[in-house]
């Protein structure tokens, strides 16, 4: 069954609108869109667990990882469901958004619907930075902006 989803991400200074559209319950997730109001470069991107706004980005919670794996990039073996790995702002501060990912879903009951997507201030090390903070969140710092990730029309 065909699903869309959209997520309006909302920051004191960088905001953007992100599009989700899955064919099947067993096809990848497309994800597209934009986020700007960024500096230049690498941002972490990530859904994270609660769809909770009530003190900002911050109740988001950590990241989505319903089988309780160590963070990880994209393509690893190993990561959280989240783990969108980095989107690339220019040298305007926006970052055009295009990924395809099969470990999210869109139904059934690790359906990331209703969950946060958050932009990052500083760059994802996927894992392997070697900080306290690579194995969890990348590091990447503070969450610039948010927004909870809702049904969109077909
Ligand atoms: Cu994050
Ligand atoms: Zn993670």
């Amino acid at each position: 069954m065909a699903a869309k989803a959209v997520c309006v991400l909302r920051g004191d200074v960088a905001s953007g609108v992100v599009y989700f559209e899955q064919a099947g319950s067993d096809q990848p997730v497309k994800v597209t869109g934009e986020v700007k109001g960024l500096t230049k470069g690498d941002h972490g991107f990530h859904v994270h667990e609660f769809g909770d706004g009530t003190n900002g980005c911050v109740s988001a919670g950590p990241h989505y990882n319903p089988f309780g794996k160590t963070h990880g990039g994209p393509d690893d073996e190993v990561r959280h469901v989240g783990d969108l790995g980095n989107v690339t702002a220019g040298d305007d501060g926006v970052a055009k958004v295009d990924i395809s990912d099969k470990l999210l879903t869109l139904s059934g009951p690790h359906s990331i619907i209703g969950r946060t997507l958050v932009c990052h201030a500083d760059v994802d090390d996927l894992g392997k930075g070697g900080h306290e903070l690579s194995s969890t969140t990348g590091n990447a710092g503070a969450r610039v902006c948010c927004g909870v990730i809702g049904i969109a029309k077909l």
